[in-house]
């Protein structure tokens, strides 16, 4: 089991005539599970292990500039699409005030922030895990320019992680590039409840330009939050089952990954995807979050895999969208079959042609 590391140091505070101004700014992808986090104990721990790759060309863009607050609390503006979103502003300043024990400093400051995503938000794309992600790297990121600490970027990046999760578990992963875990997996060491820890070294290449294309069943807000999806796990008869399932999938998953056994990794990560969806459906409210074009896609997902025998396969994330997996070789074929099969199925805004990213980035 690895320690929570302890980051409350209360040495990360200006003294109050050197409060000083500035603007930097960050871009961070969002991550699709493998093996699914859906459940958690208190204070974002996960009841089981997750796997996912990050992705690349969905992400947030966030600036941020800072001066010295004048109330004497950290004090936050939220612009979004370059209007000014007070539903962020209040998620981010209660992310902000819970972190005032870490980075004392904030309380100092006041944050104008600018942020925009490459994808429609609140649409089953982890639009929490590249959004609270890119906080967590502009926070640490801050503490590194303005104090001169975690200078060694395996610190840097860990830190940053454990300040994702606290704004959304599966943040913690995009911290990382390719392959993350987050939550401990037994058999695999510096694994961690309290951070995400990349796991590529010794994965098949193929994996490392894994190819993610989004189908956008829906593109609107969803109606249940993820908050709420995993609040319920806790009254769910098949909890227990699930989340020590999880374990066993993840690491057969990984094993499969290793080696290149793309059926291993299809009937495992599809597997999750359902049982996933299986977890909404027996919570008590229920809810459904696929939708009838969601089966479709998949329906057509089986009939071509059985036709041509190509290693394509989904994975849903919480929503109706649906995430095909395959390797970059096959991406041709890929796209006369979703242009020929799957067209209709889709919204307006169509699909995003995705694929495994190296993580987060700094832009200013
Ligand atoms: C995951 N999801 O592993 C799973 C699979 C959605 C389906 O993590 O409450 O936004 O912020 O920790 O991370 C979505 O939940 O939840 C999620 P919080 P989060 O990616």
């Amino acid at each position: 089991m690895n320690a929570e590391p302890n980051y409350l140091n209360a040495n990360l505070k200006f003294s109050p005539n050197a409060i000083p101004s500035g603007k930097l700014a960050w871009r961070s992808p969002s991550n699709i599970a493998l093996v699914k986090y859906w459940g958690k104990k208190s204070v974002q721990i996960p009841q089981n292990p997750s796997i996912s790759f990050t992705l690349s060309k969905s992400f947030s863009e966030t600036e941020v500039s800072y001066s010295p607050a004048v109330s004497g609390k950290s004090e936050v503006e939220f612009y979004f699409d370059g209007k000014r979103n007070l539903l962020f502003e209040e998620k981010t300043a209660g992310f902000f005030d819970g972190l005032s024990s870490i980075f004392p400093f904030v309380n100092q400051l006041k944050f104008e922030i600018h942020s925009k995503n490459t994808f429609p938000h609140s649409a089953g794309i982890a639009s929490s895990a590249s959004g609270m992600s890119v906080l967590a790297m502009v926070l640490c990121d801050m503490e590194r320019q303005l104090f001169g600490t975690l200078q060694e970027e395996a610190d840097f990046r860990r830190k940053a992680s454990y300040i994702a999760r606290l704004g959304s578990g599966s943040a913690s992963r995009s911290v990382f590039g390719g392959l993350v875990i987050w939550g401990e997996a037994e058999d695999v060491s510096g694994t961690s409840d309290y951070y995400g820890f990349p796991v590529n070294e010794g994965v098949h290449e193929m994996f490392a330009d894994y190819q993610d294309t989004i189908l956008l069943v829906d593109a609107g807000e969803k109606k249940v939050s993820s908050s709420l999806g995993h609040g319920l796990m806790n009254g769910n008869p098949f909890a227990a089952d699930r989340f020590h399932q999880a374990h066993g999938n993840l690491t057969a998953l990984l094993q499969a990954m290793r080696s290149g056994d793309t059926e291993a990794f299809i009937r495992i990560s599809e597997s999750e995807a359902l049982t996933l969806h299986a977890m909404m459906m027996t919570s008590q409210p229920y809810f459904l979050l696929m939708k009838p074009n969601t089966l479709q896609i998949i329906e057509r997902i089986f009939a071509f895999r059985e036709k041509t025998g190509l290693p394509v396969s989904f994975t849903l994330d919480a929503g109706p969208n649906v995430h095909m997996l395959f390797p970059t070789t096959i991406k041709e074929d890929v796209k006369r079959f979703i242009d020929n099969d799957l067209l209709s199925f889709l919204s307006p805004k169509g699909y995003i042609e995705d694929e495994v990213g190296k993580g987060p980035e700094k832009i200013l």
